[in-house]
């Protein structure tokens, strides 16, 4: 910033300034330049640029009055100009100090005015997640079936061959091992350990039995694989909950009574069930079970292919040669199981065409089940 005082590029001899009073008057001048140009600063990059066209050792104003002005001063001058000149200089040096800490003020102060907090602002809405349709439907499974005094149980994704056949009644070589296509794990040996992701939550049906005496009522929900081609009514990773009952004298009247309950509960209570018979290794006699559909209430439609009927779950009174593996007493007890499909269910109970939808993950899709 060139400061404007044309006056301290010339000498005292120059100015004409011969006296004490004429030194004096030209000091008061360069001063009130001074004092008008330092208003003006605003900022600190001002501020630097003001203090270096002032005090900067080489073309800086108090250089130039040092050199201009004192060193070519007469003897009887000299007292007078360098009085003044350290006068100017205090002045200058103040004042710029004095400057500099109003305009970090002043910036301070609009720092915080910009950050201050304005309560009436609307808040940020933060999105939350929320439960997946099919954990909604497993819930709401859970909790009817909790209802009639059933316990949930669970077991793992990874099971032993034995419990995903072979106590189920399903001896290796048995062609009904072919209803479930299997992902089988790698494991060193193969043989009896050979592990595989669990076709069904049948296993569990074992797997409790061997660990408390009867009765039994428990249902069992979990992930279970399948090697199925994806398509609108498949997934190869699906839900399932399987339900087991044993006691004395249990018939298939109890467990049609239990499964009527169910679907009027769960779809409403103009739903109808009816039983078709079926085939499982580990139940006798078997039967699928069907519920009207939700969609369009029997009259048939997209979703039941024309039918009328959903198919809901396999089922049936448990094989005696099951408690065979388990060690429970066949002439004792009698029992029923059953297995659903949670994605199926529910699809069927939101008038869902395409069950690949349950895995998308498609934000549009998950909003519409809050
Ligand atoms: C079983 O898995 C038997 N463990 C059920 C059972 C349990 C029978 C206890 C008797 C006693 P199934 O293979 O039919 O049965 O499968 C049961 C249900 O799983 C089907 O009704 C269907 O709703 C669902 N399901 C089967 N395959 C798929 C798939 N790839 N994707 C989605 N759901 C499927």
């Amino acid at each position: 910033m060139p400061v404007n005082l044309p006056i301290v590029e010339k000498t005292l001899e120059q100015l004409g300034a011969d006296t004490p009073e004429r030194v004096a008057a030209l000091f008061v001048k360069v001063r009130a330049e001074f004092d008008r140009e330092i208003a003006a600063v605003a900022d600190d990059a001002a501020r630097k640029q003001f203090r270096d066209a002032w005090l900067g050792r080489k073309a800086g104003v108090l250089t130039l009055v040092t050199d201009n002005w004192l060193k070519p001063a007469s003897p009887a001058l000299k007292p007078v100009v360098g009085q003044g000149l350290n006068e100017l200089r205090s002045h200058v040096e103040s004042s710029i100090k004095r400057r500099r800490a109003e305009i970090e003020r002043q910036s301070a102060e609009r720092a915080a005015a910009a950050e201050r907090l304005d309560l009436s602002l609307p808040g940020i809405a933060r999105a939350v997640g929320t439960r997946h349709l099919v954990r909604q439907t497993l819930d709401e499974i859970e909790a009817i079936f909790l209802r009639l005094g059933f316990a949930v149980v669970e077991g793992p994704e990874i099971e032993t061959t034995y419990y995903n056949f072979e106590a189920l009644n399903m001896p290796e070589l048995h062609p009904a091992r072919d209803m479930w296509d299997t992902f089988y794990v790698d494991t060193p040996t193969g043989g009896p350990g050979q592990l595989v992701l669990r076709t069904h939550t049948s296993p569990v049906q074992i797997r409790t039995m061997e660990r408390q005496p009867p009765p039994v009522r428990v249902i069992v929900p979990g992930k279970v694989y399948r090697r199925d081609n994806p398509d609108a009514s498949h997934l190869f990773m699906f839900h399932q909950i399987e339900g087991l009952a044993v006691d004395q004298d249990l018939t298939f009247a109890d467990f049609k009574g239990t499964i009527e309950f169910f679907v009027h509960e769960f779809l409403g209570k103009n739903a109808r069930t009816r039983l078709r018979p079926s085939y499982f290794p580990f139940t006798e006699p078997s039967a699928e079970v069907d519920a009207t559909c939700i969609v369009c209430s029997g009259r048939g439609c997209r979703v039941c292919k024309q039918t009328g009927w959903m198919e809901i779950m396999g089922a049936g009174m448990v094989d005696p040669a099951v408690y065979g593996f388990v060690g429970y007493d066949p002439k004792q007890l009698s029992g029923f199981a059953f297995g659903m499909g949670v994605d199926r269910l529910a699809l069927l109970k939101q008038g869902i065409g395409d069950i690949q939808v349950l895995q998308q993950n498609d934000v549009r899709f998950l909003r519409q089940y809050p």
